[in-house]
Protein backbone atom coordinates (compact mmCIF):
# COMPACT_ATOMS: atom_id res chain seq x y z
CA UNK A 1 0.00 0.00 0.00
CA UNK A 2 0.86 3.98 -0.38
CA UNK A 3 1.95 5.14 2.81
CA UNK A 4 2.40 8.61 3.79
CA UNK A 5 4.30 9.35 6.89
CA UNK A 6 3.71 12.54 8.91
CA UNK A 7 6.22 14.05 10.93
CA UNK A 8 7.21 17.06 12.60
CA UNK A 9 9.50 19.33 10.25
CA UNK A 10 9.12 22.92 11.28
CA UNK A 11 7.56 22.39 15.01
CA UNK A 12 10.96 20.78 15.63
CA UNK A 13 13.51 17.80 14.58
CA UNK A 14 13.95 16.16 17.60
CA UNK A 15 12.32 12.67 17.04
CA UNK A 16 14.05 13.00 13.29
CA UNK A 17 16.34 10.33 13.88
CA UNK A 18 12.77 8.06 15.13
CA UNK A 19 10.91 8.88 11.99
CA UNK A 20 13.80 7.51 9.83
CA UNK A 21 13.33 4.15 11.87
CA UNK A 22 9.64 4.00 11.41
CA UNK A 23 9.86 4.86 7.71
CA UNK A 24 11.94 1.73 7.45
CA UNK A 25 9.84 -0.43 9.18
CA UNK A 26 7.02 0.42 6.94
CA UNK A 27 9.00 0.08 4.07
CA UNK A 28 9.38 -3.65 4.72
CA UNK A 29 5.49 -4.12 3.10
CA UNK A 30 5.20 -0.45 1.61
CA UNK A 31 5.85 2.31 -0.65
CA UNK A 32 6.03 5.37 1.77
CA UNK A 33 5.80 8.87 -0.21
CA UNK A 34 7.35 11.08 2.03
CA UNK A 35 10.82 9.32 3.06
CA UNK A 36 11.92 12.92 3.40
CA UNK A 37 10.18 13.27 7.01
CA UNK A 38 13.41 10.88 8.23
CA UNK A 39 15.89 12.46 6.80
CA UNK A 40 18.38 14.11 9.23
CA UNK A 41 19.99 16.49 6.84
CA UNK A 42 16.43 18.35 5.72
CA UNK A 43 17.23 21.80 6.63
CA UNK A 44 13.84 24.08 8.44
CA UNK A 45 15.28 27.46 7.80
CA UNK A 46 15.83 27.51 3.84
CA UNK A 47 12.77 27.98 1.61
CA UNK A 48 12.64 25.79 -1.25
CA UNK A 49 9.25 26.88 -2.25
CA UNK A 50 6.47 26.23 0.10
CA UNK A 51 3.94 26.70 -2.40
CA UNK A 52 5.74 23.82 -4.08
CA UNK A 53 5.84 22.05 -0.79
CA UNK A 54 1.89 22.11 -0.06
CA UNK A 55 1.26 21.13 -3.64
CA UNK A 56 3.21 17.87 -3.48
CA UNK A 57 2.40 16.95 -0.52
CA UNK A 58 -1.22 17.37 -0.80
CA UNK A 59 -1.02 15.71 -4.20
CA UNK A 60 0.60 12.51 -2.10
CA UNK A 61 -2.01 12.64 0.22
CA UNK A 62 -4.93 12.08 -2.20
CA UNK A 63 -3.03 9.28 -3.59
CA UNK A 64 -2.18 7.14 -0.15
CA UNK A 65 -4.25 4.17 1.20
CA UNK A 66 -2.86 5.09 4.48
CA UNK A 67 -1.83 8.31 6.72
CA UNK A 68 0.64 7.23 9.90
CA UNK A 69 1.49 9.88 12.17
CA UNK A 70 3.99 10.68 14.66
CA UNK A 71 2.63 13.45 17.02
CA UNK A 72 4.51 13.79 20.28
CA UNK A 73 6.36 16.85 19.15
CA UNK A 74 3.72 18.87 18.46
CA UNK A 75 3.15 19.92 14.22
CA UNK A 76 0.79 22.26 12.99
CA UNK A 77 1.89 20.98 9.42
CA UNK A 78 1.00 17.03 10.58
CA UNK A 79 -2.70 18.99 12.21
CA UNK A 80 -3.18 19.81 8.76
CA UNK A 81 -2.39 16.74 6.85
CA UNK A 82 -4.52 14.39 9.54
CA UNK A 83 -7.91 16.97 8.87
CA UNK A 84 -6.75 16.99 4.97
CA UNK A 85 -6.86 12.87 5.10
CA UNK A 86 -10.12 12.32 7.28
CA UNK A 87 -11.91 14.72 4.81
CA UNK A 88 -10.66 12.43 2.18
CA UNK A 89 -11.80 9.44 3.74
CA UNK A 90 -8.37 7.80 4.52
CA UNK A 91 -7.38 5.37 6.80
CA UNK A 92 -5.54 7.58 9.76
CA UNK A 93 -3.13 5.70 12.67
CA UNK A 94 -1.58 8.42 15.10
CA UNK A 95 1.28 7.45 17.64
CA UNK A 96 2.70 9.30 20.41
CA UNK A 97 4.23 9.19 23.87
CA UNK A 98 1.87 9.61 26.49
CA UNK A 99 4.32 9.91 29.02
CA UNK A 100 5.92 13.52 26.81
CA UNK A 101 2.59 14.66 25.74
CA UNK A 102 -1.28 15.22 25.81
CA UNK A 103 -1.89 14.26 22.75
CA UNK A 104 -5.09 17.17 21.03
CA UNK A 105 -8.38 16.59 21.77
CA UNK A 106 -9.47 16.99 18.57
CA UNK A 107 -7.02 13.79 17.39
CA UNK A 108 -7.91 12.22 20.41
CA UNK A 109 -11.52 12.68 20.72
CA UNK A 110 -11.78 11.28 16.74
CA UNK A 111 -13.47 8.19 16.48
CA UNK A 112 -12.39 7.98 13.08
CA UNK A 113 -8.69 8.20 13.88
CA UNK A 114 -6.61 5.05 15.03
CA UNK A 115 -4.79 6.21 18.17
CA UNK A 116 -1.62 4.13 19.29
CA UNK A 117 0.27 5.24 22.79
CA UNK A 118 3.86 3.62 22.65
CA UNK A 119 6.72 3.84 25.46
CA UNK A 120 9.89 3.49 23.16
CA UNK A 121 11.34 3.13 19.78
CA UNK A 122 10.85 -0.74 20.28
CA UNK A 123 7.18 -0.38 20.97
CA UNK A 124 6.57 1.61 18.01
CA UNK A 125 8.67 -0.47 15.34
CA UNK A 126 6.70 -3.57 16.30
CA UNK A 127 3.58 -1.65 16.14
CA UNK A 128 3.67 -0.23 12.68
CA UNK A 129 4.41 -3.90 11.49
CA UNK A 130 0.80 -4.37 11.79
CA UNK A 131 -0.48 -1.81 9.87
CA UNK A 132 -1.91 -2.40 6.44
O1 LIG B 1 4.53 22.35 10.36
P1 LIG B 1 5.60 21.34 10.06
O2 LIG B 1 6.71 21.83 9.21
O3 LIG B 1 6.14 20.65 11.33
O4 LIG B 1 4.83 20.22 9.19
C1 LIG B 1 5.38 18.94 8.96
C2 LIG B 1 4.56 18.20 7.92
O5 LIG B 1 4.40 19.03 6.77
C3 LIG B 1 5.24 16.90 7.46
O6 LIG B 1 4.44 15.76 7.77
C4 LIG B 1 5.42 17.06 5.95
O7 LIG B 1 4.60 16.17 5.24
C5 LIG B 1 5.02 18.48 5.64
N1 LIG B 1 6.19 19.30 5.31
C6 LIG B 1 6.66 20.38 5.97
N2 LIG B 1 7.80 20.84 5.40
C7 LIG B 1 8.05 20.03 4.36
C8 LIG B 1 9.11 19.93 3.40
N3 LIG B 1 10.17 20.70 3.40
N4 LIG B 1 9.07 18.98 2.46
C9 LIG B 1 8.05 18.11 2.45
N5 LIG B 1 7.04 18.11 3.34
C10 LIG B 1 7.04 19.05 4.29
C11 LIG B 1 10.79 21.19 4.55
C12 LIG B 1 11.96 21.98 4.15
C13 LIG B 1 11.55 23.41 4.02
C14 LIG B 1 11.10 23.90 5.38
C15 LIG B 1 12.69 24.15 3.44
Amino acid sequence: MKVYFAGSIRGGRQDAELYRKVIAALKEKHQVLTEHVGDLSLSTVEDKGDKAIYEQDTTWLRECDIVVAECTQVSLGVGYELAYAEARGKEVHIFYRPKETQLSAMLAGNERFHIHRYADEAEILAQVKNIG
